[in-house]
C-alpha cells in the first residue's frame, strides 16, 4: 500500500502527520528545485504553518530539469517521509506542505500560470549554486550560458532561472497584479542580491522598461539556510517504509538541527515565518558568512581531503582525529577571525555544535556528494576568507590546503588510481587542465588558479596564496592525502 491521504490514517501512530485538512490547503508559495534539501527544510517550516492553521502558505514544488520527484509523490498526493536521524535514533514524520508538483519541461506554461496565480506572493528557489547562470567569481549574469542565450531568443518559453522569473513577472504585470517576492535558499553569498542581480540583468537585456519595473517593485530577501540533508538510499526508502507500514518512493533524510534566518523585506505579505522557528532579521550578512565559512568551508575542506584519504562519510573523516583537528585550526584560527559574529551569538557554541553535527553517527552524508560542484563553491567557502586574510597578511594555510585538495580532487583519479567520478559543471575543463600539468604541482596549481570563473583575476597575483597552496599539492601528490592532513595539523 502507496503513502497518500487515502492511507495516512493507517500509519502507525508514533508517525506524526498533517493534522490540517489538506483540500483547504491554498498554494501561497512556487518552489523552483524540490529536491531533499527544500523538502527537509522549507517544506518543514510551511508544514508547521499549515499545521497552525495558516492554510494560505502551501507549496507547489517545480523540478527544472527531471521529472523523478513529482513522478514519486504525484501518486501520494504530494506527501513523503521526514525521517530525522541521530544517535538517539530514528524519527519519522509525513509532510503534507507540498500540495501541487510541476515539472517544467513537461508542461512550461502549467509552471508560469502558477507563479502568475493572484494567489501566490512568493516564489523560493533550491536550484542549486549553478542554477543561477552566474559566474561564481563576480555574481554577474553568464550572458553567454546556453539557458541565457535561449531564454533571450524565446523569452515565452524560459528554462533558465533568470528567464522563467522574468516571464512570470512579466505576466503579473501585464495582468495588473503585484511581483510575487524572490526568495532564494542556496548557499550562495549574498543569496538575495545574487538573484537580484541575474534576474534584473537578464530582464534589462529583455526590455528595459519590464527591468525598471523589476529593478523598483521586486524584493529579493536574502536567507541564510541550514541543514544537512544526506542524499537518499534505497536502504533509506526500505527503513522509511517499513516503519510507516507504507510505501513511501521517497523520503528524505536529515539531522535534528534546522535554521533559517530571512532578511524581513516581503512588501506584498508573507507568513508569519517567525512562529515557526525562522530569526527574520534586517540583516543576514553576519549569519551567511558564520554559516558558509564555518560549516560549508570546513564541509568542502573535508569532502576532498576525507574523499582522497578513502573516508565514505563526513562522519568517517571526523572520526579521524587529524581531520578533526584540521576543521577546528580552520575554523578557528582563519575563518572565525574574518567573521562579524551575529548579536547574541556565542560563536564558539556555534563551532561545537557543528562539529558534533559532522559527527552524527546516524547521517551517511558522503563526501562524494559534498564534493560535486566545487567550481561553484569554492568562491563564498573558502577564496572569500582567503581574500580577506591576504589583505591584511594573515596565513591562510588551512583554507589553501581545502583548495589544494580539491585541484587534486578534479585532476579525476584517486589515490589507488582509479578514476573520480567528478560532478562539476567545468568538469571538462578542469580535468584538461589537470591532463596538461600531470604530476607537476606548480603547473597544475597556476592552471587551476587561472580559471576566473573560480579565483577571480586577483588570486593568481597573490604570491603567498599561490606558494601555498603548491605546497599542499605537492604534498598531496606525493604523500596522499592522509599524510598531508596529518602534517598541516602538527
Ligand atoms: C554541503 C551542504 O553539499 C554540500 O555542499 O556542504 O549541502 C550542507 O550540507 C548544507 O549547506 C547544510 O546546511
Amino acid at each position: 500500500m502507496r503513502l497518500s491521504a487515502a492511507t495516512l490514517a493507517a500509519l502507525p501512530p508514533d508517525i506524526a502527520r498533517p493534522a490540517y485538512d489538506l483540500d483547504a490547503v491554498k498554494v501561497g508559495m512556487v518552489h523552483l528545485g524540490v529536491g531533499a534539501f527544500h523538502r527537509v527544510h522549507q517544506a518543514v517550516y510551511a508544514d508547521d504553518l499549515l499545521a497552525a492553521g495558516h492554510l494560505d502558505w502551501g507549496i507547489c514544488g517545480a523540478s527544472l530539469r527531471a521529472p523523478d520527484t513529482a513522478d514519486a509523490l504525484d501518486p501520494q498526493d504530494g506527501l513523503y517521509g521526514l525521517c530525522v536521524r541521530s544517535g538517539e535514533g530514528d524519527a519519522v514524520r509525513v509532510i503534507g506542505s507540498l500540495r501541487r508538483l510541476l515539472v517544467a519541461p513537461r508542461d512550461p506554461s502549467a509552471l508560469l500560470a502558477a507563479m502568475a496565480d493572484p494567489g501566490v506572493r512568493i516564489v523560493s528557489l533550491t536550484v542549486t549554486e549553478k542554477g543561477y547562470c552566474h559566474d561564481p567569481a563576480s555574481g554577474a549574469l553568464d550572458e553567454a550560458h546556453p539557458d541565457i542565450v535561449a531564454d533571450l531568443a524565446t523569452p515565452a518559453r524560459p528554462r533558465s532561472v533568470p528567464g522563467l522569473l522574468v516571464e512570470a513577472l512579466r505576466l503579473r504585470r501585464a495582468a495588473g497584479l503585484p511581483p510575487f517576492t524572490v526568495l532564494c535558499c542556496d548557499n550562495l553569498p549574498a543569496n538575495g542580491e545574487t538573484v537580484a542581480r541575474v534576474t534584473r540583468r537578464f530582464a534589462e537585456l529583455r526590455d528595459p522598461d519590464l527591468g525598471a519595473w523589476i529593478a523598483g517593485d521586486v524584493a529579493f530577501p536574502s536567507t541564510m539556510v541550514d541543514r544537512i540533508a544526506p542524499a537518499t538510499t534505497d536502504a533509506d526508502r526500505a527503513l522509511v517504509s517499513g516503519r510507516m507500514g507504507l510505501t513511501d518512493a521517497w523520503p528524505v533524510m536529515a539531522e535534528p538541527f534546522s535554521q533559517w534566518v530571512i532578511e524581513d523585506n516581503f512588501p506584498h505579505g508573507r507568513p508569519p515565518f517567525e512562529t515557526v522557528g525562522a530569526q527574520m532579521v534586517a540583516d543576514v550578512a553576519p549569519f551567511e558568512h558564520m554559516k558558509l565559512r564555518l560549516l560549508n568551508g570546513a564541509h568542502s575542506t573535508l569532502a576532498y581531503l576525507g574523499y582522497l584519504a578513502g573516508h565514505e562519510t563526513i562522519a568517517d573523516a571526523m572520526a579521524d582525529a587529524p581531520f578533526a583537528r584540521l576543521v577546528e585550526r580552520l575554523q578557528d584560527e582563519e575563518m572565525t577571525p574574518t567573521l562579524h559574529v551575529p548579536p547574541g551569538t556565542d560563536v564558539d557554541a556555534y563551532k561545537r555544535a557543528l562539529r558534533e553535527r559532522f559527527r552524527n553517527p546516524a547521517l551517511r552524508h558522503r563526501t562524494w556528494q559534498i564534493a560535486m560542484d566545487g567550481s561553484q563553491k569554492l568562491p563564498q567557502r573558502l577564496l572569500a576568507a582567503a581574500r580577506e586574510r591576504l589583505a591584511a597578511g594573515a596565513p591562510v594555510t588551512f583554507i589553501a590546503l581545502g583548495v589544494a585538495a580539491w585541484m587534486r580532487y578534479v585532476t579525476g583519479i584517486d589515490e589507488t588510481g582509479a578514476p573520480i567520478d567528478v560532478r562539476d559543471p567545468l568538469a571538462a575543463r578542469l580535468r584538461a587542465i589537470a591532463d596538461a600539468a600531470g604530476r607537476d604541482p606548480g603547473m597544475l596549481a597556476r592552471g587551476l588558479i587561472g580559471v576566473r570563473e573560480v579565483f577571480g583575476d586577483d588570486l593568481a597575483n597573490q604570491p603567498v596564496f599561490v606558494s601555498t597552496v603548491t605546497g599542499h599539492l605537492a604534498q598531496l601528490l606525493r604523500d596522499g592525502a592522509g599524510r598531508t592532513v596529518a602534517h598541516a595539523v602538527g
